[in-house]
């Protein structure tokens, strides 16, 4: 490829979603700096211009799943059901980057392919697949953390007959699943939302489960008029309520024990908590994911609900998970997936007992069946958090590629700055809580306090800033002692610590004390002065 001219910006940011739309707007709006966001999909959206899969939707509540930086915003969209399904986000984001009329700076379709700094000129290149060439000061990467397909690689996958896809790269036309035979690969949260909506529509679905997960029913439904109203009038103290909350939900947590309460008490609240679904089960107790005895009682009554919705009680036992503990991998909510076993046209097949030996041409052949199929559909994830930044090809002072320093696992500083990578700053990064987090505040919280560090060099003359040493090898101990301080690294087989991409190092990847906590630290990093990095 021949490269073309170099085009020059103070700021490069890659990835057009949630991320990187607001970093755009305030680089450019409030800093007047000259941007250029690059992006490889062929429009904004970033998770959501790629997961399309059948029942697609968020997991946290549309009121507060959004950007809160602008009040004007928030009064004049409307979100119609409890939790946004796919398309509802995309035509949010597009009404947001018209409103803020970001497109101008925004080119679609334009994958990055390497990038590099040049310690004399202080400056960044980035190169794309098509041969362009930018230079900037800063670079930003706004790539998300689940953006990195991850597909398994089963031997005879290419000689599959029928059609298969990535649930993460799903056609933007639909997939007619009528007459069809499925096969659906993955009981994560994806596959929990997928396996209902394609089991109404196929002729028959195989889900093939090689974990047993917890679910607990979302509980979606039409937004009405009288909860719009209160969500308005309301709408500081909830946004207030979500940044001081530890994972950015404006949840009620409570203060009690589940270990304080009687049996029967107990029951109460957990039947209660079910009732109103969605991920603020978790809050029903306060120690959930910190004691194991506490988390065991809500194990154990997720674990009694599926015995109650499905009705044969060996697919039951199946699908009632034993060797982790709720919560420990990132739970999904549901609707009707337990229930989908109870249909005459689906089936379960247990990988554990019976693993996946190939895919054949007319199906997947297990080590005991082969289930003849018409479409195959991989809910098999992704290569978490460090997956989308090092497919970029960064390389930092000395031409240092950051595969190479995270070789045995990511380090960071609070998951925004890598050493030896002056001016490149990693937007919801490894080490950042931003997976364990309600993305939007999250996002928010770093785009801001990007800006503001970038206007902070600018203000004084200064024209690098760089994570020390120092600072990123405590950052790691920090990050370490927090996953410790929860029962998150008790699951073996989790993407939290990589576990689900062969090869990965075993690191637990985000920052688990609680994005509140994470924010004050950030603050507090700023107030005396950027400690733990280097200026100049
Ligand atoms: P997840 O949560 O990583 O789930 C992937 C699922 O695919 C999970 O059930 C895996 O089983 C299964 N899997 C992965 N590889 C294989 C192979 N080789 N064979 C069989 N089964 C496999 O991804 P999701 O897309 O569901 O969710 C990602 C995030 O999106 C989610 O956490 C939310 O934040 C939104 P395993 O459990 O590893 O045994």
């Amino acid at each position: 490829i021949e490269a073309g001219p170099v085009r020059r910006y103070d700021a490069i940011v890659v990835g057009a979603g949630f991320s990187g739309l607001y970093q755009l707007h305030l680089l450019r709006d409030r800093l007047g700096l000259s941007v250029r966001v690059l992006e490889a999909a062929g429009g904004i959206g970033g998770t959501w211009y790629w997961n399309r899969y059948p029942g697609a939707r968020c997991d946290s509540e549309s009121y507060y799943y959004s950007y809160s930086f602008s009040r004007e915003l928030e009064d004049e969209w409307d979100w119609t059901e409890r939790y946004p399904d796919h398309g509802e986000i995309r035509r949010y984001l597009d009404h947001v980057a018209d409103r803020f009329d970001l497109r101008r700076d925004i080119q679609l379709g334009t994958c990055v392919a390497g990038a590099a700094y040049d310690e004399a000129a202080n400056r960044w290149t980035v190169t794309t697949e098509s041969g362009e060439c930018f230079e900037a000061q800063f670079l930003i990467t706004a790539v998300g953390c689940l953006s990195s397909t991850n597909v398994p690689e089963i031997p005879g996958l290419a000689r599959f007959s029928g059609a298969q896809y990535h649930t993460g790269r799903w056609p933007h036309d639909g997939v007619d699943f009528s007459g069809k035979r499925v096969g659906l690969i993955g009981t994560g949260s994806t596959g929990i939302q997928a396996a209902p909506v394609i089991a109404a529509e196929a002729a028959h679905l195989t889900v093939f489960q090689r974990t047993a997960n917890y679910s607990v029913p979302a509980r979606n439904g039409p937004m009405d008029d009288a909860f719009r109203t209160w969500v308005r009038e309301n709408s500081s103290e909830l946004r207030a309520k979500a940044r001081a909350a530890p994972n950015g939900h404006p949840f009620d947590f409570s203060d009690r024990s589940a270990l304080a309460v009687s049996p029967q008490e107990r029951q109460a609240i957990y039947e209660a908590a079910w009732e109103r679904g969605g991920l603020r089960f978790r809050a029903a107790f306060r120690d959930i994911m910190l004691d194991p005895d506490a988390n065991e009682t809500a194990s154990a009554f997720i674990r009694d609900k599926i015995r109650g919705l499905v009705h044969d009680p060996v697919v039951a036992e199946t699908l009632t998970p034993r060797d982790h503990l709720f919560g420990t991998k990132r739970p999904p909510i549901d609707t009707h997936y337990f229930e989908t076993f109870n249909r005459s046209n689906v089936k379960l097949v247990d990988l554990k007992a019976t693993p996946i030996a190939a895919i054949v041409p007319e199906g997947v052949r297990t080590s005991d069946a082969t289930y003849p199929l018409d479409v195959i559909v991989f809910a098999t994830g992704f290569d978490a958090l460090t997956g989308p930044l090092l497919a970029l090809d960064i390389r930092g002072r000395d031409g240092v590629a950051l595969k190479d320093v995270w070789a045995a696992g990511p380090r960071s500083y609070l998951g925004l700055q890598v050493p030896g990578f002056p001016n490149l700053f990693t937007m919801t990064g490894p080490g950042s809580p931003s997976v364990l987090t309600n993305m939007p505040v999250a996002i928010e919280q770093h785009a801001e306090w990007i800006a503001d560090c970038i206007g902070h060099l600018r203000e004084r003359g200064l024209d690098r800033i760089e994570a020390t040493p120092d600072a990123a090898e405590s950052w790691g101990t920090e990050v370490n002692r927090a996953a410790s301080a929860t029962l998150l690294p008790m699951a073996s087989s989790s993407w939290y610590l990589g576990a689900n991409v062969p090869g990965k190092p075993r690191v637990f990847m985000p920052y688990a004390g609680g994005m509140a906590h994470y924010r004050g630290l950030c603050e507090r990093v700023v107030a005396d002065g950027y400690s733990g990095f280097a200026l100049g």
